[in-house]
This record gives C-alpha cells, structure tokens and sequence, in this order.
C-alpha cells in the first residue's frame, strides 16, 4: 500500500504557477498527487538549451528527477506562428525579453498587416524517473493570431490566441474548456493513459 502511494506522487518541475494549476486541473479526481517545486522550495533554474520543445522537457525532467528521487514531469511549451517561420517557438517565453505582456504586444506588431494569421500552441511533456529514464508526450492545438488582446482568463499568450472552433481567445475560454482541449490537456491526456502501465512496470 504505501509503495503504490510512493510511486503516485509525481514532481511537477515547473516554476510557471499557471502551468502547475492546470496540471492540478487535468489531474483532479485522477489517482496521483502532484508536487511541485514550490512546495519543495527549490528555485533552481535549469537552462533550456535544447533545439526542441522536447529536449528541453527531458533537461527539465530529468535534472529534478535525479535531484529529488522522485518521479518528475516537466512541460516545455510555446506558441508556433506560422507566418513568422515558426517563431517564437522554444523561445516563447524569453520573446521579448520582458514577460507575457511584452511578448504579445511583439507577436501583434510583427503580424500588422500579415493575411496568414495561423498558429498554433505545442507542448512537450517529459516523464522522467531518477534512473534516467523518460516518456515523451505531445499536444497541439490549432488557432489564429488575433488583431488584439482580448480576455483576462489563462496566461501567457492566451490573450491573442483566437480558438475557431470556440469563437473567442483562450483568456476567453472557461478554464474548464481551455483545460479540456489546449496542447497541455491533449498531451497530458495520453500520459494519462499510459501512466497506470508505466507506474506498474517500474
Ligand atoms: P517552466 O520552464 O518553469 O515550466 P516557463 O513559463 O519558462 O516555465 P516554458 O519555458 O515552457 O515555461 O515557456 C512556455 C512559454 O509559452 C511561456 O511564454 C508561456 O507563457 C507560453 N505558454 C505555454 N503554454 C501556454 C498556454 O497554455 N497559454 C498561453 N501561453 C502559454
């Protein structure tokens, strides 16, 4: 009994609050318990130096994995503007250099004018164990770069990011919804599926 209660607390290596409660959220009624580093209280950075959202998923992962002996996820993730070669990207979070509200307000410039607004949210999920080791998982869902920001929900670049099929921004959405069908509840889901087999294995 207390293995099986070991085995399912699982390290959420992200020093991102938003991202931490949507994990909390995609995992709610699920049988694990997450930690996170602020409950651990390590501040420690880990540098993103891989050239996919993959790699640095499985740097942060496994770097907290190793540390804490404990079993660690970590979430490397951005926003991929088509008309923009594909940038930001992994650089998503250190786009402008200086936060959230600065790194939209560059994506909105650089698209005055642009006909091909499409975008898209990616994320890689790494699940690391202090062996070394990992499982990948991967989300993407599909938008458009609006003209401006609208909604105070969610973080980041949810503000200009457009849903088609929903008819409004993510920092519109309910949270709920937002939690149902972004890149981070798409990959989570399939790490959901096959966590009971990766645990047992173990
Ligand atoms: P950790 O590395 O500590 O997890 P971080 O915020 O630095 O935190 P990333 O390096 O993965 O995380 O950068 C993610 C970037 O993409 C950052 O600018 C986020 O605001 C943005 N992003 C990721 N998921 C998002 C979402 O669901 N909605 C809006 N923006 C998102």
């Amino acid at each position: 009994m207390d293995k099986v209660e070991t085995m399912r607390k699982i390290l959420v290596a992200s020093h991102n609050a938003n991202k931490i409660k949507e994990f909390r959220s995609i995992f709610k009624g699920y049988p694990v318990e997450l930690v996170s580093l602020a409950d651990l209280g390590d501040k420690a950075e880990v540098i993103e130096k891989g050239m996919s959202f993959k790699d640095n998923a499985r740097l942060k992962a496994l770097y907290f994995a190793r540390k804490h002996d404990m079993i660690t996820v970590a979430d490397d993730s951005g926003i991929v503007v088509e008309a923009l070669d594909g940038q930001p990207g992994i650089y998503s979070a250190r786009y402008s250099g200086k936060g959230d509200m600065q790194n939209n307000q560059k994506i909105l410039r650089e698209m005055e004018g642009r006909d091909n607004r499409k975008a898209h949210f990616f994320a890689a999920i790494a699940l690391c164990f202090p062996d070394g080791t990992c499982h990948d998982y991967t989300g993407r869902v599909d938008g458009l770069i609006a003209k401006e920001e609208k909604g105070e929900k969610g973080f980041g670049y949810d503000p200009i990011f457009y849903s088609e099929t929903y008819q409004m921004t993510f920092a519109e959405l309910d949270s709920k919804i937002k939690n149902k069908i972004s890149h981070r509840a798409i990959a989570l889901a399939r790490l959901k599926e096959e966590l009971d087999d990766i645990l047992d294995h173990q």
